[in-house]
């Protein structure tokens, strides 16, 4: 995993079960691709507690921690790992802030809900916690490499 520096760095980024309510899962795609990201995996799944539990580990001793475990398990979440340079940073300023109310329009929380319980998108904060997520929520076999597309397609 030490090669996913460069071009090819890597983030874990999850539209939310109230971003998958809203119909935003095609708006946060698109946002990506168009930004330039490589799209390497994507599932549709209702994540169990204790994947979520895992996953919100650091949390553990927030007060609305037992709350977020719960919205997360309230619908399907779809999983996503985009790849590219400086995608981390970069996807966390797509994002926007924790906080809808912090964040500037033209984010996907700026322009997406009013509620911080609800802010739709969840996404990698450091390579650390990428390569975490990543295997957290993901096989090796379901990453795509893009080494198959020897040539492009589109110019
Ligand atoms: P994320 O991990 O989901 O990308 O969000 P983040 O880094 O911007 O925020 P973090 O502090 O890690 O919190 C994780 C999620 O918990 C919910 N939250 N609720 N005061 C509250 O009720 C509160 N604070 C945070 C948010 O949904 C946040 O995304």
């Amino acid at each position: 995993k030490s090669g996913w520096t460069g071009v090819n760095e890597r983030t874990f980024i999850a539209v939310k079960p109230d971003g998958v309510q809203r119909r935003l899962v095609g708006e946060i795609v698109r946002r990506f691709e168009k930004k330039g990201f490589k799209l390497v995996a994507l599932k549709l799944v209702m994540a169990s507690e204790e994947l979520l539990k895992e996953h919100y580990w650091h949390l553990r001793n927030r007060p609305f921690y037992n709350r977020l475990v719960r919205d997360m398990s309230s619908g399907p979440i779809v999983a996503m790992v985009w790849q590219g340079l400086d995608v981390i940073k970069t996807g966390r300023k797509m994002m926007g802030e924790t906080s809808p109310s912090d964040s500037m329009p033209a984010t996907i929380r700026g322009d997406n809900g009013v509620e911080v319980r609800r802010n739709a998108i969840h996404g990698s904060d450091s390579v650390e916690s990428a390569h975490r997520e990543i295997s957290l929520w993901f096989q090796e076999t379901e990453l795509s490499s893009w080494d198959v597309c020897s040539t492009n397609w589109i110019y």
